[in-house]
């Protein structure tokens, strides 16, 4: 095992016996949700992966010690430090292990960290894209560029039209990451099932989505997955006041200069905000949507062996 990770009991003694583990990222809570929902959604999602018949595994970096498995008083600790935590992504690693710092990790971070630990199956809300305007500012989430070398599959409801989802669709295919709709055809906008954009791939079964990861990987080809499961009809938010609240937030982060890493946490704050609850409510629905597939599929892909 790397010298640096450190497995929690419970997910150490399941990878040892080959039970199902999910992986959790820990930005979610951190820079994701406010606290104290943002706690409160992550032990609930934890519990409904137990339900599931897998063991939980968020995963963060607590004095530069990489963690596989946090226990309830860690994850209370994050969720109330919250922006005060360091987000994690792929190039934040070194410094934050090096300078024994705590950091909360993005889906890449996050990805890298379960690979390590062999946890191949991932639950998050929606993972970074390619922003709108990128061909002028570069915009690109190192999501991506995970995507294509981490051997991870990642749940997620799609991406924010706070992206260009299109362009991200695009960027995935070149990078050779499978993008398979769970249920759909068509590419899912986190708080809302449909974006309009079609997909080449669907499963409508667990067991399907399994057999495709182990096809995947027994044929050699590293990099990752992306399982994209719609949130559900009665959890979705009305599209027009979700995309007017997103094109506010867009213009204020353009008005105040918002650059580099601190682009999607203040987008996503910006939009809750403005949708007031609603939104939040729907996050939450559809990240315990995710964890319940995340889980199916992991409990799938032990037997597809
Ligand atoms: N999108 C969401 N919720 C999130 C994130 C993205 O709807 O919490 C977080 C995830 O941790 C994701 C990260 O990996 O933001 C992407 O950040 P960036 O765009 O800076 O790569
Ligand atoms: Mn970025």
């Amino acid at each position: 095992m790397n010298k640096f990770l450190d497995l929690g009991a419970e997910v150490s003694a399941a990878l040892a016996s080959g039970r199902p583990v999910v992986a959790l990222e820990s930005t979610i809570i951190s820079h994701g949700m406010p606290y104290p929902q943002n706690v409160e959604t992550a032990l609930r999602v934890e519990a409904l992966v137990r339900e599931c018949g897998a063991v939980p595994a968020t995963i963060a970096i607590l004095g530069g010690r990489l963690k596989a498995g946090l226990d309830q008083a860690q994850i209370e600790d994050l969720g109330k430090k919250g922006r005060d935590v360091v987000k994690v992504s792929r190039r934040d690693l070194p410094r934050v292990v090096a300078s024994s710092l705590d950091g909360a990790t993005t889906v890449a971070a996050t990805m890298i960290i379960a690979e390590l630990a062999g946890i191949r199956i991932f639950a998050t809300g929606g993972i970074g894209g390619v922003h709108r305007g990128a061909e002028s500012s570069f915009d690109i989430s190192a999501d991506l560029d995970e995507l294509a070398v981490t051997s991870v599959a990642v749940v997620c409801a799609g991406a924010k039209s706070i992206l260009d989802l299109e362009k991200t669709l695009e960027y995935l295919e070149t990078k050779g990451v499978p993008v398979i709709g769970y249920g759909t055809s068509e590419f899912p906008a986190f708080y809302n099932p449909h974006s309009g954009l079609s997909l080449e791939e669907r499963a409508d079964e667990p067991a399907a989505i399994a057999r495709r990861l182990r096809a995947k990987w027994d044929l050699g080809l590293a990099g990752g997955v992306v399982i994209a499961n719609p949130v559900p009809e009665k959890d979705a938010m009305p599209k027009a006041a979700i995309d007017a609240a997103i094109e506010e937030a867009l213009g204020l982060a353009k008005a105040k200069g918002v650059k580099g890493k601190d682009v999607t946490p203040f987008l996503l704050a910006t939009v809750k905000e403005l949708t007031g609850g609603d939104s939040l409510e729907s996050n939450i629905a559809l990240v315990l949507n995710n964890a319940r597939l995340a889980s199916a599929i992991a409990v799938e892909y032990g037997k597809a062996k």
